[in-house]
Parts: C-alpha cells; sequence; structure tokens
C-alpha cells in the first residue's frame, strides 16, 4: 500500500502546484486520476499518452510547450529515463504497475511495500482527492473498475445503488451488466480515436459533475460524452457480431482498423460470453499485427512468451491477460507455435 504519509506527500505536491502537467494512460484508470488531481490541483494541464506502455522522451517538448512548475505522471507503467533527464521540472509519478528503478523521479506505487498490492492508480488518486473534489466517488469507481478492481464497490454501492446492484461483486460482473461498468465502457470509447478528438472528450469529461449528466444524457457535455460513445460502439458491435465461435479452444478473430484500437475491450467482452474459451483478437496494422489473449483459466502470458522464441514479435503482460505485436509475415509460424504448446 501507499502508506499516511506517503499520501500526504503526493497530496502537498498536487496542491502545491499552480501549473501541473499531468501525463496519464489511455484508459478509465489513467484519466479518472488525472481528472480527480487535476481538480484537486484546481489548475493544469492533461496529455493522454497512447500507443505505448511507456512514457517517451519525445514527450518532454510537451514541458517546453505548457512550461509547467511541476509534472506528474499517472498510470504509465514505464518511463523512459531521457524524459526525465531531460527536464529540470520535479516529476512526480504514481502508478501500480511493477515497481520500476527510474532516478530523479519521486515515485508512489503500493508495490514498493508489498508487491502484490496492485490497487489501481485511481484509488490512491481517490484517497488524496476525496475530500475536496466534490464528486470524486463516482470518476474514482470509473477508473478502478475499468482496471478489473472492486476496491470501491462497497463505498461506491452506498451512494448509487442503482449504478451497482448488491447482487454484484465480481468485476467482470459488474464491466458488462451494471450502469457503472457501462459508464466504464462510454469512457473508454471517448479515449479512443485521434488525439485532438480525444482532448476535446477529456476537457468535457473534466467538467462533468456527475453520472447521470452522461448515462440519462441530461446536460450538452453529457450528450457529446454519450454520442461519441454511440459512434465507436456501432464499430465495435459490428466487429463483435462478426466474431465466429465453434467447438474450438480458441475464438480467434482478426479485423484491421487504422483508427480505433478495440482489441483490448473485444477480447474482455468476449471471455465474459465465453469464459471456457481462450480469446485471441488480432487487429492489423500497417506490416505487423497486434494482439490480445485472454483466458479464465489458462496462464496464457507463459504460452505467449514460448510462442514468441524465434519470432519477430514481442508481448507481455499479466498471466490471463496478455498481449503481443508481432510482424505480419511471422504471425502465421506464431500461431502454429502458440496453439501446439496449448495443446501440448
Ligand atoms: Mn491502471
Amino acid at each position: 500500500m501507499i502508506d499516511k504519509n506517503d499520501l500526504g506527500l503526493l497530496r502537498e505536491k498536487v496542491i502545491g502546484s499552480s501549473r501541473p502537467l499531468f501525463f496519464f494512460d489511455d484508459d478509465a484508470d489513467g484519466l479518472a486520476s488525472f481528472v480527480l488531481l487535476y481538480k484537486l490541483a484546481g489548475d493544469g494541464k492533461g496529455v493522454c499518452v497512447k500507443g505505448k506502455p511507456i512514457l517517451e522522451e519525445k514527450y518532454a517538448r510537451k514541458i517546453e510547450e505548457f512550461l509547467p512548475d511541476r509534472v506528474f505522471v499517472l498510470d504509465k507503467p514505464m518511463i523512459e529515463q531521457g524524459f526525465l533527464d531531460g527536464i529540470s521540472q520535479e516529476v512526480v509519478w504514481l502508478d501500480h504497475h511493477p515497481v520500476q528503478d527510474n532516478k530523479k523521479v519521486l515515485y508512489f506505487n503500493p508495490r514498493k511495500n508489498n508487491p502484490d498490492d496492485d490497487r489501481p492508480t485511481t484509488y490512491w488518486a481517490y484517497q488524496v482527492a476525496k475530500k475536496d473534489v466534490e464528486g470524486a466517488l463516482w470518476i474514482a469507481m470509473v477508473g478502478v473498475l475499468g482496471d478489473w478492481s472492486m476496491a470501491l464497490a462497497d463505498e461506491f454501492r452506498k451512494e448509487y445503488p442503482g449504478l451497482l446492484p448488491k447482487n454484484i461483486s465480481k468485476p467482470d460482473k459488474a464491466l458488462f451488466s451494471s450502469k457503472i461498468g457501462e459508464l466504464v465502457k462510454i469512457i473508454n470509447f471517448n479515449l479512443k480515436g485521434s488525439t485532438s478528438e480525444v482532448m476535446k472528450s477529456v476537457k468535457i469529461i473534466t467538467r462533468i459533475e456527475s453520472p447521470y449528466e452522461i448515462l440519462d444524457q441530461g446536460t450538452p457535455k453529457g450528450k457529446f460524452i454519450y454520442k461519441k460513445y454511440l459512434a465507436v460502439k456501432e464499430i465495435y458491435d459490428s466487429l463483435l457480431s462478426q466474431v465466429v465461435v465453434t467447438k474450438d479452444k480458441v475464438v480467434f478473430f482478426k479485423y484491421s482498423d487504422s483508427r480505433l484500437a478495440i482489441s483490448s475491450e473485444l477480447s474482455n467482452e468476449l471471455l465474459y460470453m465465453h469464459p471456457e474459451k481462450i480469446i485471441m483478437i488480432a487487429r492489423e496494422k500497417s506490416d505487423e499485427v497486434v494482439l490480445s489473449v485472454r483466458s479464465a483459466s489458462i496462464k496464457v502470458s507463459g504460452l505467449l512468451e514460448k510462442a514468441l522464441v524465434g519470432i519477430n514479435g514481442y508481448g507481455g503482460g499479466h498471466d490471463y491477460s496478455c498481449g503481443a505485436c508481432v510482424n505480419k509475415d511471422s504471425f502465421g509460424e506464431f500461431m502454429e507455435k502458440f496453439r501446439s504448446l496449448l495443446n501440448s
């Protein structure tokens, strides 16, 4: 966990910034932690870091543009050391992925004290912001649940019983059969598309006060967010309807859409619908195939790692939820190896 003293220090760093710049991951956990700390600071700017799990050195140019007095990095698993070495401002990093050993950064991560405590970034941002930020709980729940954690479920249920019914205790059920789960999907779909589109949604989300503005489309801001969700959902649902499930242990589906990366959402939902299967969703992107793999019972990351040996590609992730990027020409060979490992 992150102890009280460290949370207090993190809070001081946020409140004590007059022009903070926040880099955050491009998912619900990244966005929600940004919204909470941005509201706590009362000022600043957010940059959604898409595509890679690492904050690359090239992002330092954002600092030259904005000239912040302090820099925050939220929910990014890694930071390129060159980024930290190249800037003079203090960098504060809040994350919950495996612990890194970068220099020149004030690093908050619950795994430093306990490797098994991987409660989402938003959970910690909420502990820091909840006293001062009105309506912090619903946005916090979106971020936490977006990372498949129920860490705030009891607190949330008390305030919003209609959005998370009592009988739901597992994150997959919450994600795919409750109103708060739909809200996670709405937020995630608003993070798809071009950077300028995403930043427009992000700006609007920071100004939304209640989840019902979005769910019931009660205000123009809520309507905007919901409309963007529907546009992505149309593509998503059409892809979902093309997936063929047979007796095969593996559900494999390949699509090519250069604009929208929605494999992770597709594979999560397919696993919820078919928990006995291994889900493999592949997206073709120029000369690469980006793959998302899920299973409820088989440690697919081990299989993935072995299948990648000698293949032009790389991958990683969690035991039951991982991904890879494989050269188009090697993909057939990779799939053969993966299947033979699965059957042995
Ligand atoms: Mn996260």
